[in-house]
């Protein structure tokens, strides 16, 4: 099992379907995680708890989802000094647009690193590149997903042609 270094909280089990591609980008790169459920609202105690004690447990970036008045990320951004990236989870009646106000119009001070409404895989790849910064294993992989990422544009692009027999106008470097 790797060492545990990400922690994802979420606001409730509802934001478990979304939360957990977190976890799918963090096992892609091997980097331990581990998942707590836990409010700003309703268990505020917990989430004190969790928050100051996350840097002396080892972790070394927090991923918090919540939705509505989504003040998960901000509360726990301000009891530690680990990065904090937010994750606005789609909820009715507003479908996600008051979760993402909320966790994106942080005050200036305790900043909150917001990705898209439900944007849990990026949430997880940014803490990826967060961690490879000191990390040179981790950007030679990260390098890697990119490569393979431009491969299958390449391969959309080739069956689009098939697709439209058309030919590939030739590139500089094309044999
Ligand atoms: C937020 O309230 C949670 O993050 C969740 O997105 C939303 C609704 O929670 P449940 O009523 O489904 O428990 O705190």
């Amino acid at each position: 099992m790797p060492e545990i270094q990400v922690g994802i909280i979420m606001g409730s089990d509802s934001d478990l379907p979304i939360m957990r591609k977190c976890a799918d980008a963090l096992d892609e790169f091997g980097i331990g995680w581990e998942m707590v459920i836990s409010s700003a609202h309703r268990h505020p105690e917990k989430t004190a708890r969790y928050a100051r004690g996350a840097a002396d447990a080892g972790l070394k970036v927090i991923i918090a989802g919540a939705g509505g008045a989504a003040h998960l990320p901000g509360v726990i951004a301000s009891m530690t000094l680990l990065p904090v990236i937010g994750v606005p989870i789609a909820i009715e009646p507003l479908g996600g647009v008051d979760s993402l106000y909320s966790i994106v119009q942080m005050p200036q001070g305790i900043p909150v690193a917001t990705v898209a409404i439900n944007g849990a895989y990026n949430a997880g790849l940014l803490a990826v590149h967060i961690m490879a910064a000191h990390d040179e294993k981790m950007r030679n992989r990260l390098n890697i997903y990119r490569q393979k990422l431009a491969a299958k544009v390449e391969e959309k692009d080739c069956a689009l042609r098939d697709q439209l027999g058309r030919c590939k106008r030739p590139e500089p470097g094309d044999q």
